[in-house]
């Protein structure tokens, strides 16, 4: 009897052991996928973080406040704008130069998406008595100023749109090939 014991608890012993050993492995092979799984998590919760940093900004109707110029020598002076996805944004066009609209007229036009600049530079020159901005292509735009002359400015307002980068102009004939730019939203 009293051998029985000794083997029951020498074998529960050793079950024990095989049991914890093997739960082990179990464990440590589990261990290190929750480490895996861990770290893309936290970087997930870094993620959603930093976005939830974005909504917070436009949530708190934090207005961009930009300025951009344009003078008599037919150039922007911002090649990129940056803003935040749904952000409000108050941009005032200046025009810092002295000729007058109908020969050094600027505008400030952020095409939407997909919208190749150049053709649309090209289906502008046909809109002068519209400020050169094509009747029907508001789906191609996403704000624009109106056209102004030496020492005139313009304030508009919009929402930046969704991440991307998006191409403006100015759709006076013949100077988007100098005065264009690029606006990221991230
Ligand atoms: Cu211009």
């Amino acid at each position: 009897m009293k051998k029985n014991i000794a083997l029951a608890a020498v074998a529960s012993l050793f079950l024990f052991a095989a049991c914890s050993k093997s739960s082990e492995k179990a464990e440590d092979a589990h261990a290190g996928h929750d480490h895996a799984a861990e770290a893309s998590s936290t970087e997930e919760v870094a993620v959603a973080a930093e976005e939830e940093t974005d909504n917070v900004a436009s949530a708190d109707n934090t207005v961009l406040e930009i300025t951009i110029k344009g003078g008599d020598d037919m150039k922007f002076d911002l090649s990129t704008i940056k803003a935040k996805a749904g952000q409000k944004v108050k941009l005032t066009l200046v025009h810092s130069g002295k000729l007058p609209k109908a020969s050094m007229g600027h505008n400030f036009v952020l095409l939407n998406n997909g919208v190749n600049e150049t053709d649309f530079a090209a289906k502008a020159l046909a809109a002068k008595d519209n400020d050169y901005i094509p009747a029907g292509s508001s789906n191609e735009i996403i704000a624009h100023t109106k056209l102004v002359g030496g020492g005139e400015s313009d304030t508009i307002e919009f929402t930046a749109p969704a991440r991307g980068a998006y191409n403006y102009i100015c759709t006076f004939p013949g100077h988007s090939a100098l005065m264009k730019g690029k606006f990221i939203v991230q």
